[in-house]
């Protein structure tokens, strides 16, 4: 049977081997449900880099370019980090660069892995059940918050790891803890998540709707996946 396992920060990354495995990038506040939501509404691909100006350079070869630093659109790019706005059609059709302060970081420092998928709420049984015809160990990358763990990102590898129950082992401590965290929180995640650092900082920039979006299961089956040097 296949293992599932979870990276709390990519500044852990280094205590986990990646070769050979599938690893589920997550950044539910909110790159990586920003990015499922790019593809539920049209994007071709989507490319995550690190550095601003990296990201910038991609404008020249016509892509939209998206930039994100401590919750607020950075200027002079096409996109912010909000799914509600790649939901206008702009992003129909097109290629996506986009830079976020952890999410993209998570998926880069992931490129050793044998497969990325990027998976969020809004795509949980999409990546359940790829990773359940893949059949490859599984190692959920928490993006957190510049290195330090959250709370969204670990009951998102709880949901995970309760979808897998019984067809995945999960013999280590981190998901465990996830899952255990996870059913508390399922009945009400808003409330649950309501004194977590990343909501409070989401609060005070008067990102709200973003929050109860970014819960939400199973509202697309698009499944992000690593490819080269991009999501496809
Ligand atoms: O850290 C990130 O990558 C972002 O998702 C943070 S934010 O939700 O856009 O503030």
């Amino acid at each position: 049977m296949p293992s599932i396992d979870v990276c709390y920060s990519p500044e852990l990354l280094h205590l986990y081997e990646l070769e050979g495995k599938a690893v589920v990038a997550v950044d539910i506040l909110r790159a990586t449900s920003t990015m499922v939501t790019a593809f539920a509404h049209g994007a071709t691909d989507i490319i995550p880099v690190m550095q601003l100006e990296e990201c910038r350079s991609y404008a020249e070869q016509g892509c939209l370019t998206a930039a994100e630093r401590n919750g607020i659109k950075a200027e002079g790019f096409d996109l912010g980090n909000s799914p509600f706005a790649y939901m206008n059609g702009q992003v129909q059709g097109r290629t996506v660069a986009i830079t976020t302060t952890n999410g993209t970081r998570a998926i880069r420092l992931s490129e050793a892995a044998a497969e990325i998928v990027v998976g969020a709420f809004l795509n949980l049984e999409a990546v359940a059940q790829h990773l359940r015809d893949l059949q490859l160990d599984v190692l959920v990358v928490c993006a957190g918050w510049k290195g330090k763990f959250n709370l969204e990102d670990t009951l998102f590898a709880g949901a995970l790891a309760e979808r897998l129950h019984g067809e995945f082992a999960f013999e280590n401590d981190a998901t465990l803890a996830s899952l255990y965290l996870y059913h508390a929180a399922k009945s009400d995640m808003v409330t649950f998540l309501r004194q977590s650092s990343h909501v409070r900082r989401l609060e005070n920039l008067e990102i709200h709707k973003d929050i109860e979006f970014c819960l939400q299961h199973d509202t697309y089956s698009v499944l992000p996946v690593w490819k080269g040097d991009r999501l496809v």
